[in-house]
């Protein structure tokens, strides 16, 4: 079996009955798994809100391990869109050619580092280093400062062993508070800086309004991005005729990479929170209990997607929802395509291909539903084009 198989653990729930339940730390749980349902719900933001207790909306819920109410993400129009419009100029910077010329130059390195050795460790040797250094140009500040970052590891609220580890969800809140009181004291041209110096409706952000999109920036695209990352190193290692597709296909990078995200859906699913009784697909909603939207159901949905569980790199139609979608759309989303893109095209021009030597899967468990979402590592190396 090749390792970068994504099995969907949803097609028969999701072709009988649209829906499922879980539970999650005693707080029950309804999957949406179909595509056009999905999206619906999503689109229906008075009815299935995300302005709920902060943290209830994840899954796992987060309600035990911090009252910081994730901003815009934990906020329902219309003050989402309020605070939506003060930031989406700046997370639309990686559309930017000196953005993503500094991001080539990182990765390039990165590589560069990475193509001498003999056995490589993806996740905590490249896609981490990754996934940090890049963050500092999202907030545009030093790349040193992702060393620190680097050193807590792929998940922010997770240890390896507890879900919801509260002592290290307090490393990033205490790690922020300290960012703002220094951007307080020294304002720059960095997200913090920007952020505190914003107006909303004539009064400046809080600093709990500023760490609540702080938190989110740090959080909503750490394992997510590492995912997909590593998800596509195993892809190329075991598919090296893509590369040489990406080479002579000038055109195909951008549909490679949303096919990419689509097939891996690195995020599973996103909650939310009924603000009254109904139904969805025919099953009964209960005021004040939760859904998730199921993203990496909807996006194999033979409904919508000819050949669901295939990868095919220059797939035409493809209105995939691995960023969400409705108002609440992924911010990130913008920085983590062009992540891809660079990857995929550095990739394409330094490397030949890619040996597999060993990976352990990254299984989540939801129910009856066992999803591979990425690997706790994959060791490869990268072979050079000579
Ligand atoms: C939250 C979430 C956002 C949550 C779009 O996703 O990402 C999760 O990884 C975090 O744990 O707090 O930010």
């Amino acid at each position: 079996m090749k390792k970068s198989v994504f099995h969907d653990p949803f097609e028969k729930a999701r072709l009988e009955k649209g829906h499922s339940q879980i539970t999650d730390q005693d707080d029950p749980v309804v999957m949406i798994l179909r595509h056009e349902d999905v999206l619906k719900c999503a689109h229906n933001f008075e009815t299935f809100q995300s302005g709920a207790t902060p943290g209830r909306i994840v899954i796992p819920s987060e309600v035990n391990i911090r009252d910081t109410r994730q901003i815009p993400f934990e906020v329902d129009p219309p003050k989402h869109g309020e605070y939506r419009n003060l930031i989406e100029a700046w997370f639309k910077r990686p559309f930017q050619s000196e953005y993503e010329s500094k991001l080539t130059t990182q990765i390039s390195d990165l590589l560069d580092g990475m193509i001498k050795k003999n056995d490589l460790e993806i996740v905590s040797e490249f896609a981490l280093p990754l996934q940090s250094k890049a963050l500092t140009l999202l907030l545009n500040i030093s790349e040193k400062e992702a060393e620190t970052w680097i050193a807590w590891g792929t998940h922010v609220f997770r240890s390896d062993d507890n879900p919801l580890d509260a002592t290290k969800a307090n490393i990033l809140y205490d790690y922020i508070d300290e960012q703002i009181d220094k951007a307080i004291a020294n304002p720059g041209e960095d997200l913090y800086s920007v952020l505190l110096a914003s107006d909303l409706q004539g009064e400046k952000l809080s600093k709990e309004e500023v760490k609540g999109v702080m938190i989110l920036t740090f959080a909503g695209g750490r394992d997510t991005v590492i995912n997909v990352v590593t998800n596509t190193i195993a892809y190329i290692a075991e598919h090296p005729e893509s590369l040489e597709r990406i080479r002579n296909e000038k055109r195909l990078i951008h549909k490679a990479t949303e096919e990419l995200i689509r097939y891996f859906s690195p995020l599973t699913h996103m909650g939310r929170v009924a603000t009254k009784d109904t139904k969805v697909c025919e099953h009964a909603i209960k005021n004040d209990s939760r859904i998730s939207l199921c993203w990496a159901s909807a996006n194999r949905d033979a409904s919508v997607f000819e050949n669901p569980n295939e990868v095919i790199l220059d797939r035409n139609k493809n209105p995939h929802i691995a960023f969400g979608i409705g108002t609440h759309n992924c911010i990130g989303a913008h920085h983590t395509r062009q992540i891809i893109k660079v990857l995929l095209r550095t990739l394409a021009s330094k490397i030949q291909s890619i040996d597999l030597l060993d990976c352990e899967e990254n299984i989540e468990k939801w129910g009856k539903f066992n999803r591979k979402v990425g690997f706790d590592t994959l060791r490869v190396k990268f072979n050079p084009i000579t």
